[in-house]
């Protein structure tokens, strides 16, 4: 009887140990391995684990494998998942301050998405935090073109198109030009082209190059609309739950991993669509009248925006304008 106690405790003990010691994260993304947010992701997770000697593992699941790209949020919020990757934009109907940057026009350059990011930052992290969440960083996809089956000389020639939407905001687009939208996330995107579902969408070069796009459509107009930004979100028990180091580690590793993946995402904007012209793709400077039309409608969905978002909303635009 004693000895068998004896034993149990040495047993219990054993494994009790490494468990104390070692926190494990999963952190499910919608995008794939190769993907430059998912590498930024990977060196992230790489960089916790090197700061606090193997005591936070954080696990990376790409390419929606664990959650679907609009599941994400939701997961990290009830704790499926401690930390997650989520498009902001998705979560536009929910508020409109998560469909700032996916506004058409607004913010166009990198330099300028940045001064759009600041003015946002503080409202951002008091949304998520009434939400029991924390953002980590944020980084954003390269300017959105259009890809297309058809030539389009002004916005009349895209009624009619089979419009793969990712967001509220894109789906407005289509609405407002008389096309046809169907949201699909990035991973199904490829199906979607194969199967006739969809035969034009806008996004990056890198979301194109992702996805295969070039072996189904041969243009892309590079619009240059909006840089809609991913942000690496965590649940605020998991957060606290850390001791003082781990945490410290963990957001030094996260403000690294911004600076970086800004620097990223700039760099490899040429590299994809340099990509997409390879792989036999025009990469299109779209004509003044198209420019002019989708111009008008990016002025239409920012009134809009500001109708929705109020007071708020006004506060983060008048803070963005100042800096430009
Ligand atoms: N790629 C993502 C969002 C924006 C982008 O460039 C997508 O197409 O789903």
């Amino acid at each position: 009887m004693k000895r068998s106690f004896a034993v149990a405790a040495a047993f219990g003990l054993a494994v009790a140990l490494p468990v104390a010691a070692q926190t494990k994260w999963d952190l499910p993304t919608a995008y794939p391995a190769s993907n430059f947010h998912t590498e930024n992701i990977a060196q992230f997770a790489a960089d916790v684990d090197k700061a606090t000697g193997g005591k936070l593992k954080i696990q990376v699941h790409p390419n929606a494998s664990l959650f679907k790209a609009p599941e994400i949020k939701r997961a990290v919020q009830g704790g499926q998942a401690q930390a997650g990757e989520i498009l902001l934009v998705n979560f536009e109907n929910e508020d409109p301050l998560f469909g700032l940057d996916g506004i058409p026009f607004l913010a166009t350059s990198y330099a300028d998405s940045f001064k759009l990011y600041k003015a946002s930052r503080k409202a951002l992290d008091d949304k998520l935090a009434k939400q029991g969440m924390k953002v980590l960083f944020s980084v954003p996809w390269p300017p959105q073109g259009i890809y297309t089956k058809r030539t389009l000389a002004s916005a009349a020639d895209m009624k009619g198109l089979k419009w793969r939407a990712y967001s509220p905001a894109t789906s407005k687009i289509a609405e407002l030009v008389g096309a046809q939208p169907v949201t699909v996330q990035a991973a199904e995107v490829s199906q979607a082209l194969a199967t006739g579902v969809i035969d034009s969408y806008m996004s990056s070069g890198a979301t194109g190059y992702d996805s295969k796009t070039y072996e189904h459509i041969k243009n892309w107009y590079d619009t240059q609309a909006w840089l809609p930004k991913n942000a690496v979100i965590v649940n605020a028990k998991a957060f606290d739950a850390l001791d003082k180091p781990t945490q410290a580690a963990l957001l030094k590793a996260a403000a690294d991993a911004e600076t970086r993946g800004w620097k990223l995402s700039e760099e490899k904007n040429g590299w994809y669509i340099a990509q997409l012209k390879d792989k036999g793709m025009n990469i299109v400077k779209p004509s003044d009248q198209l420019t002019a039309d989708l111009r008008r409608v990016g002025n239409h969905m920012l009134a809009e925006w500001q109708r929705k978002s109020g007071d708020d909303g006004k506060k983060v635009i008048e803070a963005y304008r100042v800096q430009q």
